[in-house]
């Protein structure tokens, strides 16, 4: 088992197709280059990854729940779940650790029901519109916050 504390990131419906869905909004960046430059973040502040994407609601609130006490932080892109899911958001406000959301593109620029999130209400940050570099914000981001809340581990 790891001696490093694990930062979660978790992604939601259809971002498994990243690089050939809506390149304008979403950019080119694939969803397994995405998890490199999260490894890469993570690795370099201490952590490890737990990197997971799935396009079932229950199946992320009970990777949430399995996550809720291990993780020091999530990062969150819910994609359409954001927009719906009381569910989850429910789910995440359960969690030990800080919780980071992340969008690829500006859901406040685009259509008005990307608009509201059900997930920024329960996270402590929020990255939207900076595409795939948005992803190792969030991770260096909730990893400050969670070595706050664990005490400065250097
Ligand atoms: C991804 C999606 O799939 C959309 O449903 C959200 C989000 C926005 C993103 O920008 O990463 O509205």
């Amino acid at each position: 088992m790891s001696a490093r504390p694990v930062i979660a990131v978790l992604n939601g419906p259809n971002l498994n197709l990243l690089g050939e869905r809506d390149p304008h909004a979403y950019g080119t960046v694939t969803l397994p280059e995405i998890e490199k430059l999260c490894h890469t973040a993570a690795d370099r502040l201490g952590y490890d990854l737990d990197f997971r994407q799935t396009n079932h609601e229950g199946v992320l609130v009970d990777a949430i729940h399995e996550l809720r006490h291990r993780a020091a932080g999530v990062v969150v892109n819910a994609a359409a779940l954001s927009h719906t899911s009381v569910g989850l958001r429910d789910a995440l406000a359960v969690v030990d650790g800080p919780v980071v959301e992340v969008h690829l593109s500006n859901i406040h620029r685009r259509e008005a029901f990307r608009h509201h999130s059900y997930v920024a209400e329960v996270a402590d940050g929020i990255v939207t519109g900076c595409g795939a570099r948005g992803y190792a914000m969030a991770v260096e981001h909730v990893a400050h916050l969670a070595d706050e809340r664990i005490g400065d581990r250097s």
